[in-house]
């Protein structure tokens, strides 16, 4: 049976009546994303037309997911909401705090004495409050989310960007920081801007080497990272249907690389034939019966121009193969480019490792057409050139190719496999050698490729591809090597080609696990204590953020003006930093010390305006703190991309930056700086971003009138005694300010508790 059946059946009780309401107010045909968003209103009395792009809705997600590195940042808020167990079926997964260096069973057991504490927090604080626990070798969050939970036209909400993986099978299933999470298991409104609509129609069928990765490979490099912001995606069509549940769930898993809000997929017989698969007849069968809401109506798969804001359109019979990167998920280049575009950019071509897994592709058919290119290799007396790494995304996963003879296979290869965790894809890779910061390439089909974020190498150019491609070019260890025309020298000196991959949507033999490593929370939790140690340096209780004094906020010295592109990854670095992730002071010695500062070029070097001195930016800014001033970051566009992690908001938040004054910023860390408190406002003339200065002072000079759609004016006063006014946006609503005035969104629930 599967877990919260009774949840499913109730959201799909009521789903087909509020779906004719919801119609007969917007008196048309409904898209999927329409159909479940408006069947999960909070109050159902608040019934009306969104302003798609325009209205803050409040929605009632039916479940919440969290990992370990975040899920302590967000249990420890929830811990101060004043609730005795989650409103809404909840889970917590530890996988990102797993080192990979020497294999699964080793790595698996370091890990587990490595963050012993943070491990027996999150199990406890779990039991506690009624929340479900995977332990650490379960598996990656959204491959055992999509395995064991995730259910078609249900919506869901995951302190991890990737939450989105669910859209395989049919959910609205949005990443959020983990303040969302908090409003959500305290039975409060989950609120979110009505997002646009992004329609994808799907022609053709994949062939020969082409597979679901190469999908969302090609629409991030139509969409770039910043063309999703704001929007759901909707794929459909013949094309569509014709993918496996998985491969639907990489292309949705992938989204979040676009900065869409999320995409999903209507229901179909893949998904019916997955969720079989995976022990959930009842789930399948409750979906049969009400299919029709669970996907568009027929008009709008018609007529799609009529009813989504844009239209995408990819044959999949003619798509190529991509690889994507470096640096960037959105840089797209077709495998028969990728020769000159190496040259043409002097991106080193020997590949050093190939890196399959994670929670985006490690699906039972990922490895098995990964397999069976490496059983080529060893048939075809093929040398793999490059070292060769699997993370498998759940233990299900793992136990059934491990039973069906894959590992072997890998094995043969010289494979080494890690434990089910994010591992490498985290910076959780102990790479030997990455501190030479040697110039060199990788490939991987995971789903981001940021400087730095694999090894810690600012040096390795990493690109992303489907896990077949990625075995290939392992195989061949050569960047230009395109397996649909080139030919591989064997061992016996014979020129020999690689035939394209084959493999199983689902396994032949039905999935099988040993111990699938859940954990039930407790009946009854209150008797149950949660242990923070006062001297622990992996977890901190949180003391409340200062609420706003109700004035205009003068004086801000300029700690940084970051140039280009400044993701989640660079303000809050991950790998060793994720040992952190429950101590806030702690994890506020990594404060941007990735971004580049516009001034130097240089990371983690700023001016210390009081000293005049050069140091790092959180030693400048704790420097500020200390002397009472206050300050404010600069940044470019899309501010923020990637990850929903919190601490990006919170570390800037607690060290004292008052303002984050950028040209625009990624969806999740906008709403993150928001709920903690934080003035996340936008530069109203992009160009204003030049007339910041080094030495700036900034007020903000009418933030007594801050209300919804006014803008607010910024004096910088410079160094030599000029002055510029300028004017910035801000998105908040009336409620979000009110959290600004509380000091953070939870001040305000226990305010209001
Ligand atoms: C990521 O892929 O960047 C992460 C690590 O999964 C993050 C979450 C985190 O930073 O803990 C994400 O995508 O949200
Ligand atoms: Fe883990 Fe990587 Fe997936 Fe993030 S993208 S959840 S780090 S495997």
């Amino acid at each position: 049976m599967a877990f919260d059946i009774d949840m499913i059946k109730a959201v799909y009780g009521r789903m087909g009546q509020r779906i004719e309401a919801a119609r007969k107010v917007l008196n048309k045909p409904l898209t999927l994303t329409e159909k479940i968003l408006y069947s999960h209103l909070f109050d159902q009395n608040s019934l009306q037309e969104f302003k798609r792009g325009g209205s803050y809705v409040d929605f009632a997600p039916d479940r919440v997911a969290m990992q370990d590195a975040t899920a302590q940042m967000a249990l420890l808020q929830f811990m101060q909401a004043g609730k005795s167990k989650a409103a809404v079926p909840s889970t917590v997964h530890a996988d990102h705090l797993i080192l990979a260096k020497l294999g699964a069973d080793q790595d698996l057991q370091d890990s587990i004495n490595r963050n012993n504490e943070v491990f027996n927090f999150l199990s406890s604080v779990s039991n506690k409050y009624g929340i479900g626990f995977w332990k650490p070798g379960a598996g990656i969050i959204h491959q055992v989310v999509l395995e064991n939970y995730a259910f078609p036209g249900g919506m869901m909400i995951g302190t991890d960007s990737h939450t989105v993986n669910a859209g395989g099978l049919g959910m609205v299933a949005i990443g959020v920081g983990g303040a969302d999470a908090v409003d959500v298991m305290a039975g409060m409104a989950w609120e979110l801007k009505f997002p646009k609509l992004i329609g994808v129609k799907l022609t053709g069928k994949l062939n020969g080497w082409t597979s679901a990765k190469d999908v969302i490979l090609k629409v991030a490099g139509i969409l770039t990272v910043k063309g999703g912001t704001g929007c759901i995606v909707e794929y459909f069509g013949e094309g569509a249907k014709s993918l496996s549940c998985t491969g639907k769930g990489t292309i949705c898993n992938m989204g979040a690389e676009i900065g869409a809000t999320t995409s999903t997929f209507g229901y179909d017989e893949s998904m019916e034939r997955y969720l079989r698969a995976t022990g959930r007849d009842d789930v399948a069968d409750a979906a049969n019966n009400v299919a029709k809401d669970l996907t568009a109506d027929q008009e709008v798969y018609d007529n799609p121009e009529n009813y989504f804001d844009q239209i995408i359109e990819i044959n999949l019979s003619e798509l190529e193969p991509h690889l994507n990167g470096p640096f960037t998920p959105d840089r797209a280049t077709p495998i028969s480019q990728m020769a000159s575009e190496a040259k043409k950019n002097g991106w080193p071509t020997k590949i050093e490792v190939g890196l399959i897994g994670s929670c985006t592709n490690s699906s039972y058919e990922d490895i098995s057409r990964a397999a069976s290119l490496a059983e080529q290799a060893v048939t075809k007396n093929l040398k793999t050139k490059a070292k060769f790494t699997i993370t498998p995304g759940s233990e299900q996963v793992r136990y059934t190719i491990d039973r069906d003879g894959f590992i072997d296979i890998f094995d043969k290869i010289g494979a080494s496999v890690f434990a089910n965790a994010c591992g490498p894809c985290i910076g959780q890779w102990d790479r030997p050698g990455a501190d030479k910061g040697e110039k060199n390439t990788i490939v991987h089909s995971f789903n981001r490729n940021f400087a730095k974020r694999a090894d810690g190498n600012p040096n390795t150019y990493a690109f992303v591809g489907s896990p077949e491609l990625v075995t290939a070019l392992a195989i061949s260890g050569d960047l230009t090597f395109n397996p649909l025309k080139d030919t591989l020298k064997n061992e016996d000196g014979n020129d020999v080609i690689l035939d394209p991959p084959t493999g199983f949507e689902l396994p032949p033999k039905g999935f099988d696990v040993k111990d699938a490593g859940y954990q039930p929370p407790a009946k009854d939790g209150n008797s149950i204590e949660v242990v923070v140690k006062p001297d622990s340096e992996r977890l901190q209780l949180l003391s409340p953020f200062e609420p706003w004094n109700g004035g205009n906020i003068t004086g801000l010295k300029l700690l940084i003006k970051a140039k280009g592109k400044c993701t989640t990854d660079h303000i809050s670095m991950a790998g060793p930093w994720l040992r952190y992730r429950g101590h806030l002071d702690n994890i506020s010695n990594n404060m941007l010390i990735g971004a580049v500062n516009y001034f130097n070029d240089s990371t983690d070097k700023v001016k210390n305006q009081l000293t005049g001195e050069y140091d790092s930016v959180p030693n400048v800014q704790r420097d500020y703190k200390a002397n009472g001033i206050s300050s404010i970051v600069v940044g470019d566009h899309n501010y923020g991309e990637g990850s929903s992690r919190e601490h990006a908001a919170m570390e800037p938040r607690h060290l004292g930056v008052k303002v984050v004054l950028v040209k625009s910023f990624a969806r999740i860390h906008e709403t993150n700086l928001k709920k903690q408190g934080m003035l996340g406002i936008t530069f109203a003339n992009e160009a204003d971003y030049d007339k910041i200065l080094e030495n700036d002072t900034i007020d903000i000079a009418d933030l007594a009138d801050f209300a919804p759609g006014r803008q607010l004016t910024i004096v910088l006063h410079h160094e030599d005694g000029t002055k510029d006014e300028i004017k910035a946006n801000h998105t908040y609503n009336e409620n979000q300010i009110e959290w600004f005035k509380a000091g953070s969104a939870l001040n305000l629930i226990k305010q209001q508790h």
